[in-house]
């Protein structure tokens, strides 16, 4: 199971403004994200379920259990187990989807070298390139390469055996990046703040993150902290309707750190699980625009010391290693705690995620895949791997 919040569901009609989670839960699981998006467990359904016991159960199970409460209890496991195991086929199956064009092309390419049949020296060197231009990176391509040539060197190779060890070798490197960020961990109302560059799919991540928690009973405050762009208010406000969230905009023009001030304060007061930050894209060479983040970090700690809990910064896949000097900047100007990434599904230089994990601790939590609020997943090294390469589970 997936734990992006743990805690316990927001009781129905706490809060002072009317919203119930009960209703949340009820509205996302009969929208298109249903049987795809973690749903919410619905106390009636159990009820029900308890009520109508299996009439088919064996004389055996009504001895222990006369009323059949067990045997229910049993079947409404196995239910759930099934619906978890569907969606997770879903979620594989569009993470293969995503990153075809990125797979295509490492496939592309060692299709074409290895119909020499032999691993040789020249193999090697065109796999090596191959990885390079695929955005994986010098460092990265080189250890790869050195990986699948032992025991392999001028031996006839197939694809599959390829990719299979360039698979297992990249889940080695992902592996100590895949963290699952269990949002209701720690400090309530726990602060998350966005940031990037420009287009690098910030307001859409939250989005798509307040959509998700919300469905797993979260009381979720967005506010708007790109105060430069009305259109951009009105994006986050379209996606806090969506997911019946808290919504704290101000003004165009009006200060960004002021609002995430008010945004902390407000949830502090109202006693809200979790504030997500949008903040406006700004150039990592912008020195200005990166001294207002710092500015905004500044705000926000006068409310709590601790906050942000999470500054996670979504890089937009498509710019390739570029993708490095945002890391860089951003990690010194707003101390960054994880990572997303998004638009796999629209580039070949999916490979550039595996580069980013090679060279900076740094967790990554999510990967964007899509638009749709499902495509946003939870970053699993052994998955992407696989898919990257363009292998089935
Ligand atoms: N294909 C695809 N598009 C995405 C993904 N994530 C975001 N987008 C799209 O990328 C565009 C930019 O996304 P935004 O969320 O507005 O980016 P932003 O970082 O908030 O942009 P600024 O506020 O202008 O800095 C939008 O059209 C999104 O729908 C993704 O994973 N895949
Ligand atoms: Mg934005």
């Amino acid at each position: 199971m997936i734990l992006w919040w743990g805690r316990k569901k927001t009781v129905s009609g706490a809060k002072d403004d009317g919203r119930s989670s009960g209703d949340v839960s009820t509205s996302l699981v009969s929208g298109d994200a249903a049987g795809t998006a973690p749903q919410p467990h619905r106390e009636e359904d159990s009820v029900q379920d308890l009520k109508a016991p299996n009439s088919s159960r064996s004389a055996e199970v009504e001895e222990t259990d006369p009323i059949g409460l067990k045997a229910a209890a049993a079947r409404i496991a196995a239910e759930r187990a099934a619906r978890q195991a569907t969606r997770e086929a879903g979620i594989l199956q569009r993470l293969q989807e995503g990153l075809r064009r990125s797979s295509g092309k490492i496939a592309e390419g060692l299709g074409a070298i290895l119909n020499r049949k032999r691993l040789d020296r020249a193999a090697l060197e065109d796999i090596e390139d191959l990885l390079i231009t695929s955005d994986m990176g010098p460092t990265v391509a080189a250890r790869l390469t050195k990986s699948i040539s032992t025991g392999r060197f001028d031996r006839d190779v197939s694809e599959t055996e390829i990719k299979e060890a360039l698979a297992s070798e990249i889940v080695s490197i992902l592996r100590p990046r895949e963290r699952i960020v269990d949002f209701s961990d720690g400090p309530s109302p726990r602060i998350a703040l966005f940031v990037g560059v420009n287009g690098s799919g910030k307001t859409t991540t939250i989005g798509k993150i307040a959509y998700r928690l919300a469905g797993m009973g979260a009381d979720v405050t967005l506010a708007a902290g790109d105060t430069f762009r009305a259109a951009a208010v009105e994006q986050l406000r379209v996606w806090a309707e969506r997911s019946n969230a808290r919504f704290i905009s101000r003004p165009q023009g009006s200060d960004a750190a002021a609002l995430a001030y008010e945004a902390v304060s407000t949830a502090q007061k109202e006693g809200r699980d979790i504030v997500l930050i949008d903040t406006a894209g700004r150039l990592q060479n912008r020195s200005e625009l990166m001294d207002e983040l710092a500015k905004i970090v500044r705000a926000i700690r006068k409310l709590d010391a601790s906050a942000p809990h999470d500054v996670i910064l979504v890089l937009d896949a498509t710019v390739g290693q570029n993708a490095h000097s945002q890391v860089e900047v951003f990690r010194g100007t707003a101390g960054v705690t994880g990572l997303v990434m998004t638009k796999l599904d629209g580039t070949a230089k999916g490979g550039v995620l595996v580069a980013i994990a090679e060279t900076y601790n740094l967790p990554i939590h999510f990967v964007g895949v899509g638009e749709r609020p499902e495509d946003l997943q939870p970053f699993d090294a052994e998955t992407f791997a696989r898919a990257l390469v363009g292998l089935s589970a």
